[in-house]
């Protein structure tokens, strides 16, 4: 079986920085895919008798996506280091070179599209990749993460410990709303078929404050997905990690109530930004922005509006200077390229083809519209 591009050569580096004692850091995303991916790792590393100095999120609301500069800067104390990019990373051109300044040796574990080249990181794992001769490019962080885990692991992990990564790659390959086929379907049936007696205090919070898993399972993973983060702690990293089944239920109520309120939000969202097309229904696309919009709320916001007028949605979070914002387009349309072909009027973009995000310089929001709205309507 050909296997992920690179997963051995990660791996590899990942056991000599155990075997060295170095610092590593692990750096995801917000997400629940970004989050299982690092507790997974997290306990993978744990086990084999290595340490993490530190585990990073960046707070998306405040400090964009992706490896921030300003991020480098809070870690900079934890260097030579060995930094583990999860589940982001793949579009951090600049930033993975000024970490490499700065003394981080960079590893990068992604499945966002590649955005032309790779980024200047020691190893690349990311299936969408040139030369990546493994068949299915589904996989959420996670499930590569999973694999990375059984790579580093071999048959050694206690039954315990490999159904707990089941559970975290199958909830977070649902979060991430990827395609319920091959790899997929394996995870997502394993993992949640050993979720109702999952040991983990965070998970068995939900059973105890929803009840029964099954009928609940939308609801724990729009909790788990909520990207809370409070006193610059990520809620379902604690929430996940937390020994304490007090700590548990206290965080796991604060994540439901957090999601209920996002699904309120994101309907006022989706209501303010009618208002504001209505005037503009013969555009191609749905462009809109202001200063009040919690990005947070964008991507769901975008969804319903692409699905609702069928038109490609890039709805942002309009900052001082910049723009951060959320893109989305129908399936048989790719956002990324999109944005590829007005990458000059950008400073960082990415993601999926029907699901991305990017940073623009507000000056340049107007040119940015017509060159998006010039790719859409190309014959
Ligand atoms: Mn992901």
């Amino acid at each position: 079986m050909t296997e992920i591009k690179n997963l051995k050569k990660a791996a590899k580096r990942i056991l000599k920085a155990v075997k060295n004692k170095e610092k590593i850091i692990l750096y995801g995303d917000a997400d629940l895919d970004g989050v299982a991916s690092v507790v997974i790792l997290k306990e993978t590393i744990q086990n084999l008798g290595g340490q993490i100095s530190a585990v990073f999120f960046p707070n998306r609301e405040n400090d964009g996506y992706g490896i921030t500069e300003k991020a480098l800067d809070q870690l900079k104390d934890i260097t030579p280091s060995l930094l583990i990019s999860l589940d982001l990373g793949i579009g951090n051109f600049k930033e993975v070179r000024l970490a490499k300044k700065r003394g981080f040796e960079i590893v990068i574990i992604d499945h966002h599209q590649i955005l032309g080249r790779l980024p200047e990181a020691s190893v690349v794992v990311d299936p969408k990749q040139k030369g990546d001769k493994y068949p299915f490019k589904g996989l959420a962080t996670a499930g590569i993460i999973f694999k990375l885990s059984q790579v580093l692991l071999g048959e050694k992990p206690s039954g315990n410990l490999k159904n707990s990564f089941l559970e975290l790659t199958a909830l977070a390959t649902l979060a991430d709303m990827m395609p319920q086929e091959e790899d997929n379907k394996v995870f997502i049936e394993e993992g949640l078929s050993v979720f109702p007696n999952t040991f983990r205090p965070g998970l068995r919070a939900f059973f105890e404050i929803l009840g029964d898993s099954r009928g609940n399972l939308q609801k724990i993973i729009a909790a788990l997905n909520t990207c809370e983060i409070i006193d610059n702690i990520n809620q379902v990293y604690l929430l996940l990690i937390t020994p304490s089944f007090e700590e548990a239920k206290k965080i796991a109520q604060n994540l439901i109530d957090r999601a209920d309120k996002k699904q309120f939000q994101v309907k006022e969202m989706v209501r303010a930004v009618e208002r504001k097309i209505a005037a503009k229904l013969t555009e191609a696309i749905i462009f809109e922005g202001d200063s009040s919009w919690p990005l947070i709320l964008a991507g769901s916001v975008a969804s319903i509006l692409s699905q609702k007028y069928g038109k490609p949605a890039f709805i942002f979070k309009k900052g001082e200077s910049e723009s951060y914002g959320s893109v989305r387009v129908s399936k048989e349309l790719n956002s990324v390229d999109a944005m590829n072909s007005c990458k000059n009027l950008l400073i960082t973009y990415g993601g999926h083809p029907p699901a991305s995000g990017f940073r623009v310089k507000n000056e340049n929001l107007e040119q940015f519209k017509k060159c998006l709205t010039k790719y859409f309507i190309k014959p």
